[in-house]
């Protein structure tokens, strides 16, 4: 038994749909904690003129009866309200008659931005408007993402795993402030840390099992992520080998750790401390002193799209990578323990528990 996600929706369609399957049944959903992490996601310093428009709210469409998951594919949507704006310019029918005066995405796109998906989508699924790349690799994508996460953070509540992320370092509005003032971007660094994991979450069987090698993919899946970093990463490289990792100690209670270099995981496996991540995302590419590029409809030197866009995203990531972590912590918690029913799930953990505290002492 497995958790996946599937998403699909563009940042001005009609709307952002996730469905989940592999959820057990019995699971009790709570909208307003769905409701709250969208809102949570939807803050933070920097944030365009578009979270204005916005006020993201999760529908059911499936899965549910009652606020009871049914241990069916759960189908989540959030409405793009800006998608008013925008019903000729991404219409998924052929429009038709004359675009509403004040529509948006009438005109075609044709100058990509360095760092966006422009380029790259045009060439490689060989568009004639780069807008036809660009609006699903918008991070738009990243509110169904968290509304899935919001339902991984209930599951593994139930086995007394909580999650959270934060953004690192505090200097992070006056330098949102001093690249708005340039007409710039930043991006920053954030940290996910989940507490309550239990040991032997992932495994070192195959690469694809590995909890760190799950958690990274999840990080690096969010847009304009660039670098992951398990435990603390990269700063182990420079260190001896005596100074990087977790030596194991027991006292009357059992086998415990002093310290956590790790970051929660050893040989893909989670070890029982607490997991800590770290995602750096680069500033965005939408400048509103726009990039050099090239016109792709003249082949001339051209100024790169600029679109209403954030100045800084950073606190929205730590949100999103939060559900990101939430989740592939709730599909390896979904393959130890399995389960068609919670309460099967949760008889699995605990008989599991009671094990390892046994060849733990
Ligand atoms: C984004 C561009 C902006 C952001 C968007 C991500 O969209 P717009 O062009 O509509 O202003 O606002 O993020 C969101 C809409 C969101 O809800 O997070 C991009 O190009 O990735």
């Amino acid at each position: 038994m497995t958790l996946e996600l599937v998403t699909a929706g563009e940042s001005h369609g009609p709307a952002l749909v996730a469905i989940v399957s592999g959820l057990p049944a019995g699971l009790v959903l709570d909208r307003a904690a769905i409701d709250e992490d969208l809102r949570r996601r939807q803050q933070g310093y920097g944030r365009s003129p578009r979270q204005q428009i916005e006020t993201d709210r999760v529908e059911v469409y499936a899965g549910l009866r009652h606020g009871r998951t049914l241990g069916t594919p759960l189908a989540l949507v959030v409405r793009n309200r800006d998608h008013q704006n925008w019903t000729w310019g991404m219409s998924p029918w052929p429009p038709g008659g004359e675009a509403p005066r004040g529509g948006k995405g009438k005109e075609r796109v044709t100058l990509p931005r360095p760092g966006h998906a422009d380029l790259a989508g045009v060439l490689k699924y060989g568009l004639e408007d780069v807008r036809d790349a660009l609006e699903r690799a918008s991070a738009r994508h990243t509110a169904v993402v968290v509304a899935a996460g919001a339902v991984a953070k209930a599951l593994l509540r139930e086995i007394g795993v909580e999650v959270a992320g934060s953004v690192v370092g505090d200097d992070l509005e006056a330098r949102v402030d001093e690249a708005r003032a340039a007409r710039d971007t930043v991006g920053g660094i954030v940290e996910v840390r989940a507490t309550g994991v239990p040991p032997g979450l992932g495994s070192y069987a195959s690469r694809g099992d590995r909890l760190d090698s799950r958690l990274a993919a999840a990080l690096m899946g969010i847009q304009a992520v660039k670098g992951v970093e398990l435990g603390e990463g990269f700063a182990l490289a420079g260190r001896r080998g005596s100074e990087a990792h977790d030596e194991i100690f027991r006292d009357a209670q059992g086998l415990y750790r002093e310290t956590n270099h790790a970051g929660g995981i050893e040989a893909g496996v989670s070890n029982g401390e607490q997991v800590v991540v770290r995602a750096a995302m680069k500033p965005l590419p939408t400048l509103m002193k726009p990039l050099r590029s090239v016109d792709l409809a003249t082949g001339e030197p051209a100024e790169a799209l600029v679109e209403r866009s954030d100045t800084a995203a950073v606190e929205s990531l730590a949100v999103v990578a939060e559900a990101s972590v939430a989740f592939e912590l709730a599909r390896a918690a979904r393959e130890k323990f399995g389960g068609d029913s919670l309460g099967d799930f949760l008889a699995a953990h605990r008989a599991y528990l009671e094990r390892i505290d046994w060849q733990r002492r």
